[in-house]
């Protein structure tokens, strides 16, 4: 019993991104995942099953130890704080970034400004480190509403293509950080599932440089 491993991972793009990752790893889910409302599967490892989570709260099951092994943004484990946790591995999928962003050509005003997210912590570090003045916004969704309806001036939010601010008027402005999906461990379960935990991060380590080199 001590050696079996419950993987989370995060639903939603990350998910799909990481299934063929675990397969390459010798971990495949046994039920299709889309189509089961089950929250833990089997895997054709008998010792492995796995838990499909809200991304923001693998971090959270892997700290506590409701699971040995996680895979989420380093969005969100920036946002979480990271105690508790490794972070042997980056998967290098579902890359993106997190970016300010505003209404295009208005720049924000100088002195205090307000700033709509879902990245309350990450946004609040940054604009410090900035030495600006900023009153965090917490918003769940639709971030890009905010400036338009004079919410407020910026928001600290995902970007990838840029469609999605460019189709609402805004623009990004700066970089906050280069995102992609990381493998966690809790350090409890590093220390004592060591053996049964190596050869699963060392064979998607192998699978992540196998992508890299064919890119
Ligand atoms: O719905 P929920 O609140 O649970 O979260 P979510 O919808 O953000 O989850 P999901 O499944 O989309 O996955 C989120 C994770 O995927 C993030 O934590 C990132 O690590 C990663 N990721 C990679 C992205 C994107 N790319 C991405 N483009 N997460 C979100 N987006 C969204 C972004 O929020 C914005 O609305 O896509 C839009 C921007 O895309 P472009 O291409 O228009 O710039
Ligand atoms: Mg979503």
């Amino acid at each position: 019993m001590t050696d079996s491993i419950t993987i989370a991972l995060s639903k939603g793009r990350i998910l799909d991104e990481t299934l063929p990752l675990l397969k390459e790893a010798g971990i495949e889910l046994v039920d299709d995942v889309k189509k089961s409302r089950k929250l833990v599967f089997p895997t054709t490892d008998p010792d492995v099953r796995v838990l499909v989570l809200r991304a923001t709260d693998v971090p959270t099951y892997v700290q506590y130890g409701g699971a040995d092994v996680g895979v989420t943004g380093k969005d969100v484990l920036m946002e979480h704080g990271g105690e508790g946790l490794y972070e042997p591995l980056d998967l290098n999928i579902s890359r993106c970034r997190l970016m300010t962003a505003g209404l295009k050509g208005q720049p924000a005003p100088t002195g205090r400004i307000r700033v709509a997210t879902k990245f309350v912590d990450i946004a609040r570090r940054y604009y410090a480190a900035q030495g600006r003045q900023a009153d965090i916004i917490k918003l769940y969704g639709a971030m890009e509403l905010a400036p338009i309806l004079h919410l407020a001036d910026e928001i600290v939010d995902i970007v990838d293509t840029g469609n999605t601010l460019k189709a609402n008027g805004l623009e990004a402005r700066e970089l906050i950080e280069n995102i992609s999906s990381r493998l966690v461990v809790n350090r409890t379960s590093m220390k004592m599932k060591h053996g049964a935990l190596n050869p699963i991060i060392e064979k998607m380590s192998a699978a992540v440089d196998h992508r890299r080199a064919a890119e």
